[in-house]
């Protein structure tokens, strides 16, 4: 992937294997003249990297660090989760396993709803976090965060995005991020805000020049 200068541009590893995240990950860097690779290209079979740390930076630090000691590319990882208020922050780092094992993600998204069942709107604050890793080969490591407030809807709504994209409501928008278009959601998401934070280092520390001006 890449556009046309693909095969020339500097390789970047996306340590990730949710495919929901690595879709927006890549739509979001696609102007960039870099080649992004998604992990799971390289490493078919490679075991998921154990998520030890207890904040979203240093998550998306083991997965970045992760990638580059087994392929010896610069890599982004990125940690990310939704923080609910009314449950004292969970399930933040623990999203992608809220509810144990045996749940998919309408499972974990209809969980949180019963949990929070009969909580008036003005109570159901949110937010989701995201943290982006990038790491080098030298050892370097550089990290930027994103987020974006909202509330958790009393009932699913809408059929894109991926995770708990259907109960996360963008009070400003009037809509859940699963009724955004994946632009719409990428102007305003966690996600896409730390990955605009991380471009200028990102084209730093890959020596892709600076943003052109229009
Ligand atoms: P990798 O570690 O391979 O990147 P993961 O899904 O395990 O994949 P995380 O540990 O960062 O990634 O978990 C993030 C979870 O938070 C994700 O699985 C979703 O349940 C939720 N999440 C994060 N961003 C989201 C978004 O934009 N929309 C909906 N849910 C999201």
């Amino acid at each position: 992937m890449g556009g046309d200068g693909a095969g020339c541009w500097p390789r970047l590893v996306l340590a990730t294997r949710n495919p929901g995240k690595l879709r927006e990950m890549r739509a979001i860097l696609a102007d960039l003249p870099l080649e992004t690779v998604p992990v799971a290209e390289l490493l078919p079979a490679g075991p998921q990297v154990r998520e030890t740390a207890v904040s979203f930076a240093e998550n998306a630090i083991l997965k970045a660090q992760s990638a580059v000691r087994r392929l010896g590319l610069p890599a982004l990882g990125e940690d990310s989760g939704l923080e609910v208020d009314a449950l004292g922050g969970l399930p933040g780092i623990h999203s992608a396993r809220f509810g144990g094992p045996g749940l998919d993600d309408e499972g974990r998204y209809q969980k949180l709803l019963a949990m929070l069942e009969g909580l008036p709107p003005a109570a159901r604050t949110a937010r989701f976090r995201a943290a982006v890793a990038v790491a080098l080969p030298g050892g370097a490591v550089y990290v930027a965060e994103g987020r974006c407030e909202g509330l958790i809807a009393t009932a699913p709504r809408g059929r894109g995005g991926f995770g708990y994209d259907p109960v996360f409501l963008v009070p400003e928008l009037g809509r859940t991020f699963a009724e955004l278009t994946p632009d719409e959601k990428a102007a305003v998401s966690h996600r896409g805000r730390a990955l605009r934070a991380a471009r200028p280092l990102i084209r730093q520390v890959l020596a892709l020049g600076p943003e052109p001006v229009d």
